[in-house]
């Protein structure tokens, strides 16, 4: 379906219920809040739903919280930034008993749940939601302008991802025409940490471990950290990333114990192909960063992590 049939349906509707992936990061929030405004500019309802919590860090230029469920009946309801429906947790049910869904989103691999689907490979999904809106004919204000960049931000890390090409830089400035304001949104998301958040980094660093001569790391976030630190999840966002900083450290894992005996695993690599390890577990993701879940005793995972690691370190 071209973007322009897609937006016209978008337009169509009545009132839109918008919907975020659970662990909900800037991308997805981004993305439902920019959409949520334009929707309001056309004078039409909305709400948003994201069915897990949406506190923590880098949040602090969310307008409001979305509802966890949705609690009343919309014309059409959207998914953004959502590869696969399970990925909405629970709002999934609801979402896929709707006569007409759309699904907007930046992964190649979506698996097309949505009644209309308008996918395109770009580095973040705000910037599939910005075409959009704009085929919409929404006019773009300061508002939504800075909700999009928020996605763009998070999901290039700041614009230093590999891969990037001049379309990122070429929307980023068009936003900034449009009125989004570039320092003050870096400042929210990069420049402000919880105070929990350091706890809790002064903790997970404290006991970093080095295994095949200091070119894997390995740090753990226990649920037990967690407390003492009155942190939450979402706070553990980004710590994985510290560790391929540490001089000799090609591999970097992190162990996120979410609950008694299942991990959360994220990989990153400075060079070895991390994808193709996350893969061995059942994971994916990319060449530098990917993800997998774990369950069992934490040593075992640790000893399971290491051994894979070794076949594939360059
Ligand atoms: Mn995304």
């Amino acid at each position: 379906m071209t973007r322009s049939e897609f937006a016209s349906k978008l337009l169509g509707l009545k009132s839109a219920l918008i919907f975020c992936h659970v662990h909900s990061d800037g991308d997805t929030l981004s993305c439902a809040f920019a959409l949520y405004y334009a929707y309001k500019k056309l004078g039409k309802n909305a709400e948003i739903v994201c069915d897990s919590e949406v506190n923590g860090q880098n949040l602090n230029w969310v307008p409001f919280l979305p509802k966890n469920l949705p609690t009343d009946e919309y014309d059409g309801c959207i998914a953004v930034d959502t590869p696969i429906l399970e990925h909405l947790g629970k709002a999934g049910e609801f979402f896929k008993k709707q006569r007409r869904t759309f699904a907007i989103d930046h992964h190649i691999t979506n698996s097309r749940y949505a009644t209309f689907n308008y996918i395109s490979d770009k580095p973040a999904c705000s910037m599939v939601t910005y075409d959009v809106i704009k085929q919409m004919g929404v006019v773009i204000d300061k508002t939504i302008a800075n909700c999009l960049l928020v996605g763009m931000l998070t999901d290039t890390n700041c614009f230093t991802i590999g891969g990037l090409d001049g379309e990122v830089f070429q929307t980023v400035s068009e936003l900034i025409g449009f009125g989004a304001d570039f320092s003050d949104t870096y400042d929210k998301l990069f420049r402000t940490e919880p105070k929990e958040k350091v706890l809790l980094i002064g903790k997970v660093f404290s006991n970093v471990k080095y295994f095949h001569g200091g070119k894997l790391a390995i740090i753990t976030v226990s649920q037990e950290t967690l407390r003492e630190t009155s942190a939450d999840e979402s706070m553990t966002l980004g710590l994985v990333d510290y560790l391929t900083k540490i001089d000799g450290v090609d591999v970097g894992i992190s162990i996120l114990e979410s609950r008694s005996k299942f991990y959360r695993i994220s990989f990153r690599s400075r060079f070895t192909n991390v994808s193709e390890i996350a893969r061995v577990f059942g994971g994916g993701g990319h060449i530098h960063a990917s993800g997998a879940v774990l369950s069992g005793y934490h040593e075992d995972v640790i000893d399971k992590l290491v051994f894979t690691v070794g076949n594939y370190l360059l």
